[in-house]
């Protein structure tokens, strides 16, 4: 029986790489370093999880030869970076992406339990969360992401949390991606993966999901099917989840 959705954030509950990289620029810039990451040269760095680890590679492979003095203040420019990130995400304007809402709704209200299993920093998802969910009424049971897990995705460490806090099996639960090494975690830790493709995951194969679509898909506005199990109408609703679960499990 389908107990349990297990949302990844960036990219998946909203699209929130661009702002990553402009706050990653604002770091640079706010500590006198002229480096400027474009959306095409993010989008290439965005093949290694976790901003930590994205910026200490940068570093490694473009600035090799003062990494002596750069190393000690890694931490320094993430730290700036969360913190401007948090300030452009409180700017508003990042909503989250078709569908996500209402299938969370409907969850709730079927007693569904709702999981987040995320690379991302703590502080980065509360916010995202305060923005876009009323006071003291937050959806997820559980909330599993950055450096808890001791391996960065595509190492499954942070679904394995996820899933252990929700007290469910994965055979329980669906899980939600957009990336591909987001979607090797999910299936590393033996969960069924609903890929929705992001902005910054067009290149991305999706292989694994058993079904992949540009979105959740809203009344009047379906998704655009990619690949595997198709839904009806376009949209992605907790029936034709239960639906879809229902076979795979009978
Ligand atoms: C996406 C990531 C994160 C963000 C940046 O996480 O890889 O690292 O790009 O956030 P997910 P931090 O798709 O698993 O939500 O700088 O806090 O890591
Ligand atoms: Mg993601």
């Amino acid at each position: 029986m389908l107990r349990a959705l297990i949302f990844d954030v960036d990219g998946t509950l909203a699209e929130t790489e661009d702002l990553h990289r402009q706050a990653f620029n604002g770091a640079f810039a706010g500590l006198g370093l002229d480096w400027s990451w474009s959306p095409a040269r993010y989008a290439d760095l965005l093949t290694v999880m976790g901003g930590k680890e994205r910026l200490r590679h940068y570093v490694e492979t473009e600035h090799g030869a003062e990494i002596e003095t750069l190393r000690p203040r890694l931490g320094e420019i993430h730290d700036l970076k969360t913190r401007l990130y948090g300030d452009l995400v409180e700017g508003g304007g990042l909503t989250l992406r078709p569908g996500v809402a209402r299938l969370i709704a409907e969850a709730r209200s079927a007693g569904i339990k709702l999981g987040v299993a995320s690379t991302t920093s703590r502080p980065n998802v509360d916010t995202l969360l305060r923005v876009n969910f009323p006071e003291g009424d937050l959806p997820f049971d559980v909330i599993a992401c950055g450096d808890e897990a001791a391996r960065k995705k595509p190492a499954p460490d942070v679904f394995d949390i996820a899933l252990e806090r929700l007290a469910v099996a994965p055979s329980e639960a669906v899980a939600f991606e957009d990336s591909g090494p987001g979607i090797r975690s999910a299936l590393d830790a033996g969960l069924p993966v609903l890929a929705t493709r992001s902005r910054y995951t067009e290149s991305h194969r999706l292989d694994g999901a058993f079904s992949a679509v540009s979105d959740l898909g809203e009344p009047g506005a379906p998704h655009r099917h990619l690949a595997g199990h198709a839904w009806p109408g376009g949209i992605v609703t907790l029936d034709a989840l239960r639906a879809w679960h229902a076979r795979g499990t009978a």
